[in-house]
This record gives structure tokens, sequence and C-alpha cells, in this order.
């Protein structure tokens, strides 16, 4: 695996009345549009496009609703040319995306879904395989783990390994420690801190901590828009520790703050 001198910027497209982060604004297929072309010209590497929240106490929704919702996005975004990512836990929904033009499956649930370890081997795309403990409904309720680091490590191994069993390619596959899905602010803490780790275990690491609670939890219970300083931080953070891919709302500020890192590093 080639380590290359800055991660990718994922940006975050939300096609969601519900997103944590952006109060549903980009809920219309029309504005998540405008909002990913904005992305790209603010310096994304990917776009991330989700249909169904994955926030603390979200609720489900159905597939067919889930795939009105991107469908029409992918394939208007796809028209740029910009690597496109799937964020769904639905097999269905994931198959559509990537004959909509996307080429990645980001999974939360690692492929936990009835048939997804199936399908993720027949697309042939890229997979990224996320932990989470429990489920979005439920999963900040009281979380636990007696060694985070090692039980997030092993279930991420396991589930890599049940990916390439299925038929899913290793090039094709990213880990994501899940920042703040089923986890306590000691937990994600905990995990920032060995992610070089998990950076060392051979699959390139996707790393997402963007407006996320945790940094509420240190400054203040400061509400979604006022995290940026943090989401930064933890890029920076999970840059150095050899993350692969940075997955962010604010593309602009993430992309300028690891080209400055960059540039440090290589003035030696
Ligand atoms: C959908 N989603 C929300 N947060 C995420 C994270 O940290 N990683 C990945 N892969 N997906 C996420």
């Amino acid at each position: 695996m080639t380590q290359r001198p800055r991660p990718l910027v994922m940006g975050i497209v939300n096609v969601t009345p519900d997103s944590f982060s952006d109060g549903g604004r980009h809920a219309s297929a029309q504005a998540a549009i405008a909002h990913g072309h904005a992305l790209v010209e603010a310096g994304a590497d990917w776009l991330d496009i989700g249909g169904e929240s994955t926030r603390p106490g979200a609720e489900p929704v159905s597939e067919a609703d889930e795939l009105a919702r991107v469908i029409p996005v992918i394939e208007e975004l796809a028209r740029t040319n910009m690597p496109l990512s799937i964020d769904t836990m639905k097999p269905g929904v994931a198959r559509a995306a990537i004959q909509a033009g996307a080429s990645m499956w980001n999974d939360v649930t690692a492929l936990g879904g009835p048939g997804a370890l199936g399908v993720a081997a027949q697309l042939g795309c890229q997979i990224c395989l996320m932990h989470m403990q429990g489920e979005p409904r439920t999963m900040q309720a009281d979380p636990h783990y007696d060694d985070v680091a090692g039980e997030v490590e092993a279930f991420l191994l396991a589930r890599a390994a049940a990916a390439m069993k299925a038929g899913v390619s290793r090039e094709n596959i990213w880990l994501d420690p899940g920042i703040g899905f089923g986890k306590t602010l000691v937990h994600n803490l905990a995990l920032m801190g060995a992610l070089p780790r998990l950076a060392g275990l051979g699959f390139p690491i996707l790393f997402g901590a963007s407006r996320k609670r945790f940094i509420a939890s240190l400054d203040n219970d400061a509400p979604a828009d006022q995290r940026l300083g943090g989401s930064i931080a933890a890029a920076l953070h999970a840059a150095q520790a050899g993350a692969a891919m940075i997955r962010v709302h604010d593309v602009r500020e993430t992309a300028q703050a690891l080209k400055v890192r960059a540039a440090i590093q290589a003035s030696g």
C-alpha cells in the first residue's frame, strides 16, 4: 500500500431531511447536486452520498425512499467524473447506486446486512467496512468495551476476512474505526490514539470525525455548526497517523489544513 503525501478528502452530501449537521438543507435532489458541485469546486477528491441518516437516534427509512433520494443525485454527479461513494446499509441501494455511477460502497454495518457480502463481491467496487457497536437508533445508549482499540481492530479484520472469503478483492477494501458509532468520548479518544496501529493493518483507513458530538463534549457543548476547529484537529491527527481518506463536511478548510501540513512535512 503506497502512502500519499496527504490523505484524500471525501466530501459529505446528505440527501436526508434529518441530517444532524445541515438541518436538512440538502434534502432535495437539486440542493444535494448543487452541494456536490460546490464540494468538487472546494477541492474534494471523493463525494459520499447518503439518503438515510446514521446519526445517533436516527430512524430507518424504506429502501424505496432511500433510492428515490440518492439515485438522481448520483446520476447527475457522476457526470462530473468525480469518484462517488454510496453511504448505505442496504445492498439493494448499493447495487442501484453502483449502476448509476458510484464506485464505492460505504457501509456503516461493514456488510452485516442480509446478502450484503455476496452483493459486494458481485459489484466489484471499493468497499468501506466501518465499525459500529449496535445500530444508529440506539447505539449511544450504553456503549461498552473492555479494550476498544483491540475490539475494533479484531472486528475490522474479521469483516475484511469475511468480505474476501465472499469474493471481495483485497485491493477494494477500506477500514474505518467508526468514530461516534456506539462509542463514548473515552472510546473515541482511545480509538483516535490507536489510529497508527489501525493504519498498519494493511488496508487503507477512511476516517470520519467531522462535526461529531465528541467535539462538543470537549468544548462546552458547541453546536454542530461550530465544530470546525475540532474537526480539523482530528483530520490533521488522522493524517499524521496514516489515514488514507478523511470524510468531512468542510472540504475547503480541511483540504487547506492538509495541504499546509503536507508542505511542512515535505520541507524536511
Ligand atoms: C455515514 N457516516 C457517518 N460517519 C461516518 C464515518 O465516520 N465513517 C464512514 N465510513 N461513514 C460515516
